[in-house]
């Protein structure tokens, strides 16, 4: 799975890679800062289903802390967007090509007003524009691709299924382009689509394939109320979260170092003792002040959001002894896979090895013990055994 970072300039965007990911990256209050995109690993968190068993969990595939389980995502941040980047201005749009695969956006606004949307310094800027402006200029990078291809997708025997081959690479499938096409009023004629119809069917793509929610970021600024609830109004509350990526990167930094005990989502933090300065006691309780304030960071529960709201991700835990929960080494839940909801069992073996899928025989229930279908489609914690006659 794939989260893409985009937004204007001078958003936040290193800020909360960096902070999700705990890679060092280059951030600075200026546009343009990042060029090549960055990559990295992050994690989601669930709680894991060692409880029920009474047993003590060893992660391969993930991690668990306290009971919390940490499954790895990617995650890709990229150069900021600004108007006319498909005409070339800026950086243009073909750092878009790195996301075209990713699943779902996080889509970078400034709630504090005071960065515009080409990321200058501004004293009360609207994000709303920046968020328009993002939208639209995805809309025509997609655009400007499916005009490529046009042509020869017109004079196919089967347009929509062209397209959708076409637009494999941006995880556009068959069924994104009926829904586009249907919710858009359109079919493909012979001579092909005209520039605005094409425009118009390359937004209703966006939409349906790379679902977003909006980082209304640099809460922590006062004043930033104000601008949340215009993005909100203007996107619907449920869209968008306001949260703080620098003081998610501060505090998963100071963590690091020792100086506190955070965990990812937490309001609150413990400050260890005797380890920080005079200087960094008084800047953790700035930052303690913020949370508490804010109720948090908000930083992985957005991550949550996307990848178990927006995507309707589940997790489930293969195993190879389903009475002991474990694999063929003792060791208990070993593995937490993400897969989307209406998933099969066939569907596990495939993501836990392609050899074992061929060649799988059925499935068994971790709970009831009850034999599983191919097609049988999994719930969110299940614990399932695949039945294969690979070895
Ligand atoms: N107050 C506050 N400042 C932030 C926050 N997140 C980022 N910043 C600051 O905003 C500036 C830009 O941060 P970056 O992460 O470099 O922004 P970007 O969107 O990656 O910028 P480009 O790569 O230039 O497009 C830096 O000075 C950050 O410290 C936040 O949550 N709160
Ligand atoms: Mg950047």
């Amino acid at each position: 799975m794939l989260i893409g970072i985009v937004g204007a300039p001078n958003k936040g965007k290193s800020t909360l890679f960096s902070a999700l990911t705990e890679m060092n990256v280059d951030i600075a209050d200026y546009p343009f800062t990042t060029i090549e995109p960055n990559r990295g690993t992050t994690y989601v968190t669930t709680e894991c289903v060692e409880k029920e068993k009474n047993a003590k969990c060893r992660p391969k595939n993930s991690r668990c802390v306290d009971g919390i389980r940490y499954i790895p995502i990617s995650v890709i941040d990229v150069a900021g967007l600004v108007s006319g980047a498909h005409e070339g201005r800026g950086r243009g749009n073909q750092f878009l090509n790195d996301i075209a695969s990713s699943d779902a956006l996080i889509l970078v606004a400034d709630a504090s007003g005071r960065t515009d949307s080409s990321g200058n310094p501004c004293s009360s800027c609207n994000p709303v524009e920046d968020v328009m402006m993002v939208l639209s200029e995805l809309a025509e990078w997609l655009a400007s691709t499916i005009r490529k291809g046009m042509r020869q997708i017109a004079r196919s025997q089967n347009p929509g299924e062209a397209l959708a081959t076409y637009l494999s690479g941006f995880k556009i499938t068959r069924q994104h382009v009926d829904s586009a096409l249907k919710n858009t009023q359109m079919q493909i004629p012979k001579e092909g689509l005209s520039d605005p119809n094409i425009l118009t069917l390359a937004a209703e793509l966006m939409k349906l394939s790379k679902p977003f929610v909006i980082a209304a970021n640099k809460a922590d600024v006062p004043g930033s109320a104000a601008n949340i609830d215009k993005i909100k109004v203007e996107y619907g509350a449920q869209n968008v979260i306001a949260c703080s990526a620098a003081a998610e990167l501060a505090l998963r930094k100071a963590r690091t170092k020792g100086v506190i005990r955070y965990e990812d989502g937490a309001s609150s933090f413990e400050t260890n003792d005797g380890s920080a300065s005079a200087e960094q006691l008084e800047a953790l309780k700035a930052m303690s002040a913020i949370l508490k304030r804010d109720n948090g960071t908000h930083i992985q529960e957005m991550l949550n959001r996307v990848v178990f709201d927006l995507l309707d991700s589940i997790v489930v835990y293969p195993v190879e002894d389903e009475n002991k929960w474990a694999d063929g080494n003792g060791n208990v839940l070993p593995d937490a896979v993400l897969l989307r909801n209406g998933s099969t069992t066939m569907d596990l073996a495939m993501a836990v090895h392609t050899e074992i899928a061929k060649k799988m025989l059925y499935a068994i229930d971790g709970r009831t013990h009850a034999r599983l279908a191919k097609d049988h489609a999994l719930k969110n914690n299940d614990v399932v055994k695949i039945v294969s006659a690979a070895k």
